[in-house]
């Protein structure tokens, strides 16, 4: 009997009624092989599947989940708002005191909006771009993912890469024609954008691309990214959706020292619960209706569940404010290199990367810089790697155009036993 055999007749079921068997395709575990466990439970840096199976956590819910599982302080804020109920579709002071704190850290930012998911936040912000400088054309870079709408779901990284689809089906040509491609980390590509269009209303970015697996910006790269930008009247986005409060506490924003012209986020500002925002300087924000034309709404936006949720988060963050992310850091580093001396006493080929409490690594020869060098990564190698991983109880993003996160809630000794148990799987897939 296998150690999953629960969840692979739970699959079974959820297939018979859910596309897929999973809300989420990344989940579905297709590029890794075998069925993805399901969960029953979390608790601190562990997950629990309906098997019994015990796993540290590194993908902690794509991101959000940064003090762990059941943290405290956050469960405590979503039953004691949830008390006094769940949604009222009007304005109530948590809204405010969630968007005080995150514009507190941003110079460029005067004015947050939130909604309900990062996909919403980066399809807001495209729609706010487009009608700020009445043009339609929009650059994006190739592997950067900034969720599923329409004009962003062409080339794109995280669940589209790993099942290599350049564009979906049902997004209407008329509409992507309007999504010009740059590479990632080359500005001359970006150049290129701009001569061929005098249209672009703006360029976004991953500033730290965290949907090709990690693979952070080159500063020079960035900095000319935000020249050009305003050379040619272009609004720059920042999609911090996973790399806000993850990085570092004011994000890649804060780590580059560069201020975007909007910035969106999500993930950890719902502390596990569907939250998403975009903010900008209150000449910007203040073109969205209701003060201005452009349109944008939501049922539940600013949900009182989701934003209690998210400040208490928050509130812990600010409280440990830049010693959080290094301690963080600090243990992402150990944790990478630990893989990489492992693999090396394998002669295993490892690329590695950290940013705050974000992590990748790619089995590569070559250091990654771009979409196309994470494609000539060893795919059926970090399959096996993820197989073995999982059956020893180490939970990775089952897909390597995915970052792995680090929780307050992890330690030394963690750590120490997942180098380990990698170890033993590197050298039995050598
Ligand atoms: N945006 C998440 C990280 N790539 C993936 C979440 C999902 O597609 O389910």
């Amino acid at each position: 009997m296998s150690q999953f055999s629960k969840s692979i007749k739970a699959y079974e079921e959820a297939k018979e009624v859910i596309p897929g068997g999973v809300d989420s395709p990344v989940r579905a575990f297709k590029s890794v092989g075998g069925t993805p466990p399901f969960i029953e439970r979390g608790e601190g840096a562990y997950l629990f599947d309906i098997d019994g199976n015990r796993y540290i956590d590194f993908v902690q819910s794509w991101g959000p989940l940064i003090f762990g599982h059941a943290d405290q302080a956050i469960e405590e804020a979503v039953c004691s708002a949830a008390k006094k109920g769940l949604s009222f579709g009007a304005p109530t002071t948590i809204e405010t005191d969630l968007a005080q704190q995150i514009v507190s850290l941003f110079d460029s930012i005067d004015k947050v909006r939130f909604v309900s998911s990062g996909t919403e936040a980066v399809m807001s912000a495209i729609r706010l771009a487009r009608g700020f400088t009445g043009r339609d054309d929009i650059v994006k870079f190739v592997g950067c993912y900034h969720g599923h709408s329409d004009s962003l779901l062409v080339e794109a990284g995280s669940g589209m890469a790993t099942f290599g689809a350049p564009s979906s089906p049902g997004v209407p040509a008329d509409l992507s024609r309007h999504t010009l491609l740059a590479t990632y980390n080359d500005l001359e590509s970006l150049k290129q954008c701009f001569e061929n269009s005098s249209e672009i209303a703006c360029v976004i970015i991953e500033p730290i691309a965290g949907n090709m697996g990690l693979v952070p910006s080159d500063k020079e790269f960035l900095e000319g990214v935000q020249s050009l930008c305003r050379e040619h009247g272009a609004l720059l986005i920042f999609d911090e959706v996973m790399s806000g409060f993850r990085a570092g506490l004011r994000g890649a924003s804060g780590i580059y020292g560069i201020d975007a012209d909007i910035i969106t986020f999500g993930k950890v500002i719902g502390g596990g619960m569907p939250v998403g925002a975009f903010g900008a300087r209150s000449e910007i924000m203040e073109r969205l209706s209701p003060d201005g034309p452009i349109y944008q709404a939501g049922t539940l936006s600013g949900n009182p569940i989701a934003m209690h949720a998210g400040y208490a988060s928050l509130e812990k963050i600010l409280r440990e404010g830049d010693a959080l992310y290094k301690r963080l850091e600090l243990l992402a580093l150990r944790l990478t290199q630990g893989l990489a001396d492992a693999a090396k006493r394998h002669g295993i080929p490892l690329q590695t990367d950290v940013r705050g409490s974000m992590f990748g690594f790619f089995f590569n020869e070559k250091p990654v810089k771009n979409f196309r060098d994470a494609m000539a990564s060893d795919s059926k190698r970090f399959a096996q790697f993820h197989r073995k991983m999982l059956e020893r109880g180490v939970y990775l993003a089952c897909s390597q155009y995915e970052t792995g996160f680090i929780s307050s809630v992890m330690d030394e000794a963690m750590i120490d036993d997942v180098i380990a148990k990698a170890d033993a799987v590197l050298d039995e897939i050598k």
